[in-house]
């Protein structure tokens, strides 16, 4: 159910400064800047098995592939910039501070570019690689590898993309647990929620003795819909920057 205003929009959602505010962003938050999602009609997977480009199993058998895959997303990077979706959550947080916590499934640098300063990256970056053998720390990298695969200079290994792949833990589940059962309000935008943990958080949130508000912001409803207090059908970038109202 969607509360809508007399003027036919939705009611704005009032954010005081002692807010929590949990806000997960999936690839529909970048889509409007012209980045592909997973599987949006032409979206990344289309032109791919995931089983052959994200995961550990699928970079053993063609690294290559994978690299090939990485690279061309790698090189978009340096052609698109962050939409009114992105910038409406860095003002966001400019406002709560850390009573915002941002964690997103995209790989790419839109919210740090908008502004935004605490982003947690469950799925790695794309901008980064690691050794896939010794524990060398990861590193910036914004080079494409369209042949061999990197070597890693300290052991002779393969680098990999610092990304999370199908079967690997994501990132920051600690922090996001807790940012869970702190937050007043849980809002995830453009995720088909499909993909776990990630979808399963707005359950972890509903099964609180008090559940936050539970807002979906997407041009569809997502697969987890039911879980939502409402829905809020759009384009985040047309959403997101009248969505919040703030009591100063
Ligand atoms: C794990 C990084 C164990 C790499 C990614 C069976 C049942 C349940 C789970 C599983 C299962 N079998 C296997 C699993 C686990 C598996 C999983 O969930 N599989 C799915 C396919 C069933 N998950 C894992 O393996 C995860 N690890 O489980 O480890 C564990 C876990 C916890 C504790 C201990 C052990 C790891 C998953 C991470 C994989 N890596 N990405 C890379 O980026 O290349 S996943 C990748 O797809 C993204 O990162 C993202 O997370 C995910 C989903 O994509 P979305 O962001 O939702 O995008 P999508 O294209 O799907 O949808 C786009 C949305 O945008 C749509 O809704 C659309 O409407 C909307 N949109 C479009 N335009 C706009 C818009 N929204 C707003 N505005 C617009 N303009
Ligand atoms: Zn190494």
């Amino acid at each position: 159910m969607s509360r809508v205003g007399p003027s036919g929009e939705f009611e704005p959602i009032a954010v005081k400064r002692e807010s929590r505010v949990f806000v997960l962003t999936g690839a529909g938050i970048s889509a409007e800047s012209g980045v592909a999602t997973f599987r949006d009609a032409g979206g990344l997977w289309y032109q791919h098995r995931v089983e052959d480009v994200a995961t550990a199993e699928g970079f053993a058998r063609d690294p290559r592939l994978v690299w090939r895959f990485y690279s061309e997303r790698r090189k978009q990077i340096g052609e698109v910039k962050p939409n009114p979706a992105h910038l409406a959550l860095a003002e966001l947080e400019g406002f709560l501070g850390d009573g915002l916590f941002l964690v997103t499934q995209n790989v790419d640098p839109l919210h740090e570019l908008a502004g935004s300063k605490r982003v947690l990256h469950m799925h790695g970056e794309l901008l980064t690689s690691r050794c896939d053998t010794c524990p060398r720390r990861p590193f910036r990298d914004d080079r494409t590898y369209l042949d061999d695969p990197p070597v890693c200079d300290e052991c002779g290994g393969t680098i990999r993309p610092d990304v999370i792949w199908f079967g690997e833990i994501p990132l920051g589940l600690r922090e996001i647990a807790d940012a869970i059962e702190a937050c007043d309000l849980f809002l995830p935008v453009g995720s088909s929620g499909s993909v776990y943990p990630a979808a399963g958080f707005v359950a972890e949130a509903r099964e609180r003795s008090r559940p936050p508000r539970t807002v979906y912001v997407g041009p569809e409803r997502p697969d987890n819909a039911s879980m939502f207090d409402e829905c809020r059908l759009g384009p985040a970038g047309r959403v997101l920057p009248g969505l919040f109202k703030f009591l100063r």
